[in-house]
């Protein structure tokens, strides 16, 4: 690592730990080692200089005795390692020179591994972004999540429509993960309750194992590194010799094949939960494995479990590790003899939740009865709960209600902050969905706006705009974002703005080298990239975007000698399997694509692209590569966006509404640097209430009308003429989301963009000034606001090595 304390490593001494592993982990010979060894190899070479660190981290948290933080989330979105690893201990340039010194294309190498794709958007990847700022700060913290054996499913389009096949990472050893079989727990399910002594105790039904995989997690110039802790389900007993003996082969292995579907595959439902068992059982699983762990990890140090919240701070990423309060308070109550009172406040005093949705729909419940089958104990646990909510503020409301146990509630209850994720998004949390809780227990709301981690989102992805910052305003900036405002007096200075766009022009090309590889599509790379990426739904308005494209396209047809400037609408996401209208907008994107791109009169001006199968690894080269940030989402609907911050980053503009952290992103780079259309959050709002609101927007605007006539009567679906009708007979009768509301304004808006990315030099300073400005939305920030407002746990090492450079 290239921190002071340890000799630095050369790339002759690097090649030899590749060649060593190569030989004593892999069993092959550079002669016959295939791009899998090779990146092995590699991987486990970069992870050998993890270890120290690692261990140094883990004495210095036992010495200090301080606090640690545990985040539990059933996501986390990690993408790719080997650059991140190589890049937090300073040996980017040393693995690429030992690589390519044994003869090997470093890129490739990298691009073989797969995509750690344990989440489905921005709520998994939020805490992968945590995980690198809590190491980079050194905080003492533990990640715990699952251990799917297939993470997000993988994309693919079949005549336009989205089809699903099961994602398989782990078909392939996964470099970076230490196997723990000897740290495992039991997790219960079902059974009955029966009465002993006065006592509820509980005879669990069934029980598999909770076996532990840890992966640690550096951070910036390797001073610091935590561990992620994923948990994999395994049979109490593997193999049940007694069915076997009597013939019955398939019955055998059922222990096992029950167990395993637990920790099997990643729900890729964005919204909506249907109350599935296996979901809840997922949910509890890993919870109560957390729990057990940290608790065991406490009594081994000699703790006082009065004194638990001066050690833990667990942090409830949504309500998902919700069941973590009466867990902890059942395991406080049954196996270690607390009064009920003080096991709940206890409890409390450890946990905090943070919200990530407004929409209703999307708050977890669960159908009492289905509750009661799988956690028995809980139930009655939750009841003590809710009794003592309502005794101690006189609030009328209840956790369980209705036949349903209310998720969000029990988080909020048990939680002694709160948080939402946008100033906006907490606001509205505060006022509509806790409103009644934010009176009960005034003060426990606050914000923490989320931020996105400097070093995958720009010092990674971006080597060209990278070195160009380096070059300006040095190399401490890594883990001291605001420093890039030091970029800002350089934005009225043309070598600088011309050496922006020529990184900004190295990443086009990248892309679109990339795509024509990958799928033989053809860029020109002097149009301007205009991307939206993010999983499709209606509230994010994908569908809004699309028209505005069709809308371009006749108006270009119609005078095709004007003034237009050429564009490329890029579109990445997935929609969930489930999820019918979302399925459909992908289809007709796609369809829409094949007709206009193939339009001789537009094809040089307008074109459609929507790479299939989107996920981390695209992000990073897709937002490096962008013009434009497409952040439309209805206003109070987008609880905050973290892609939007990553476009900002890297210079890309935004065209947006005044939703989730957009507007703490315009109050940022300024209103000039920020292209704002559509309703405000009170005005989607107060126009919902007016009648026929989405057919008199239509009536008022023959472009859209024009363009839904198009689309329902089959121009984009030949083949099938009726195929959208429906989807556009939703949008004039509901539009639940105002895409109808905002069309106009966002047309206009565009316009306006096109005229001012016509005039090159002052959009490339627009551009420089996103990137100089948007040095807040560091997750070092985030996590930072974190510790000092919710968990108290400070920092284990000193100021960055940057500041003590300057000192
Ligand atoms: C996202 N939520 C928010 N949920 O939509 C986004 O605005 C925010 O920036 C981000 O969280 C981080 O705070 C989100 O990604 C999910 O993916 C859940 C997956 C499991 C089911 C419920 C939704």
């Amino acid at each position: 690592m290239s921190d002071m304390s340890s000799p630095p490593v050369t790339p002759q001494a690097f090649s030899a730990d590749i060649l060593r592993h190569l030989k004593q982990s892999l069993g092959k010979d550079a002669s016959h080692a295939a791009l899998y060894d090779w990146r092995m190899a590699l991987s486990l070479a970069l992870r050998d200089r993890v270890v120290d660190p690692w261990f140094e981290s883990t004495r210095k948290t036992y010495e200090a005795r301080g606090k640690r933080v545990y985040y539990l989330s059933m996501e986390f979105l990690i993408g790719r390692l080997i650059e991140d690893v190589a890049v937090n201990l300073g040996l980017d340039a040393v693995a690429q020179e030992a690589l390519e010194s044994l003869g090997q294309d470093y890129a490739k190498v990298v691009a073989d591994e797969p995509d750690a794709a344990l989440g489905n958007g921005g709520l998994g990847r939020l805490a992968a972004c945590f995980m690198d700022s809590l190491s980079t700060l050194g905080i003492p913290a533990y990640g715990y999540g699952i251990r799917y054996e297939h993470g997000l499913f993988e994309q693919h389009f079949k005549d336009g429509a989205q089809m699903e096949t099961a994602e398989t990472w782990l078909a392939q050893r996964h470099a970076w993960e230490f196997e723990r079989p000897e740290v495992s727990y039991p997790i219960h399910f079902g059974g009955v309750l029966r009465e002993v002594d006065g006592a509820q105790v509980w005879e669990p039904g069934e029980t598999v194992m909770a076996s532990a995989y840890d992966t640690p997690v550096v951070g910036w110039q390797g001073r610091w590194a935590n561990t992620l802790r994923l948990w994999a389900a395994q049979p109490t007993m593997a193999f049940d010799l007694s069915s076997f003996n009597r013939g019955d082969y398939m019955g055998a292995s059922a222990p096992e094949a029950l167990a395993r579907t637990i920790s099997r595959v990643l729900y890729p439902d964005d919204t909506t939960e249907d109350g599935k068992e296996l979901r809840l059982k997922q949910e509890y699983f890993f919870t109560s494995a957390s729990i057990q762990d940290l608790l065991r990890r406490f009594l081994s140090e000699g703790g006082d479990l009065a004194a638990l919240a001066d050690h833990v701070a667990i942090q409830l990423n949504d309500t998902h590790p919700a069941i973590a309060g009466p867990e902890l308070v059942r395991l406080l109550i049954d196996a270690h003899g607390m009064e009920v009172a003080l096991a709940i406040s206890t409890a409390r005093a450890c946990l905090a939740y943070t919200n990530h949705t407004l929409l209703p729909e999307a708050l977890e419940r669960w159908p009492e009865d289905l509750f009661i089958r799988v956690l028995p104990r809980h139930h009655r646990i939750i009841a003590l709960i809710e009794a003592a909510h309502l005794a101690e503020t006189g609030s009328h409301v209840r956790i369980i209600e209705h036949g349903e146990v209310k998720m969000g509630e029990l988080a909020f209850v048990m939680a002694h902050r709160v948080n939402g994720v946008s100033a906006l998004h907490s606001d509205l949390v505060k006022e509509t969905v806790f409103a009644d809780l934010n009176r009960d227990y005034p003060g426990r709301i606050i914000n923490q706006t989320n931020g996105i981690t400097p070093r995958r989102w720009l010092y990674s992805c971006n080597p060209a705009l990278r070195d160009l910052i380096n070059e300006t305003i040095g190399t401490a900036w890594p883990d001291d974002l605001q420093q890039l405002e030091g970029l800002s007096t350089h934005a009225s200075d043309a070598a600088f703005l011309e050496r922006f766009q020529a990184a900004k022009d190295t990443n086009k090309a990248r892309l679109a080298n990339w795509l024509k590889a990958r799928d033989g599509v053809v860029l020109d790379p002097a149009a301007m990239f205009d991307v939206q990426i993010k999983r499709i739904h209606e509230y994010k308005r994908q569908l809004m975007n699309l028209l505005e494209t069709i809308a371009l396209w006749n108006d270009i047809r119609d005078t095709p000698n004007g003034n237009w400037t050429p564009r490329v609408k890029i579109f990445g996401g997935k929609a969930a399997p489930g999820y019918v209208v979302a399925k459909e907008i992908i289809h007709l994107i796609n369809d829409a694509a094949a007709l206009i791109n193939a339009d001789p009169v537009t094809k040089d001006l307008l074109q459609i692209v929507y790479p299939e199968n989107y996920n981390v690894s695209m992000a990073e080269i897709l937002i490096p590569a962008a013009d434009l940030s497409e952040q439309i989402s209805t206003a109070g609907k987008e609880a905050s966006g973290t892609g939007n911050m990553k476009f900002a980053l890297n210079g890309a503009p935004t065209i947006g509404t005044l939703d989730g952290a957009n507007v703490e992103i315009r109050d940022c780079v300024g209103a000039e640097n920020f292209f704002l259309f559509g309703l405000t959050a009170a005005e989607v709002v107060a126009r919902r209430a007016e009648p026929s609101y989405a057919r008199r927007a239509v009536e008022a605007s023959p472009r859209l009308a024009r363009v839904l006539k198009q689309i329902e009567s089959g121009v984009f679906s030949p083949s099938e003429k009726a195929r959208y009708a429906g989807l556009v007979q939703g949008l004039v009768d509901h539009d639940y989301f105002l895409v109808t509301c905002d069309f106009d304004s966002y047309f206009e808006t565009q316009r306006e963009v096109d005229t001012a990315f016509a005039d090159q030099s002052a959009w490339t300073r627009m551009a420089a000034l996103n990137t100089a400005r948007v040095g807040w939305f560091s997750s070092d920030r985030t996590i930072a606001g974190y510790a000092r407002d919710i968990w108290n746990a400070p920092s284990l090492i000193g100021p960055r090595r940057s500041q003590k450079d300057v000192a």
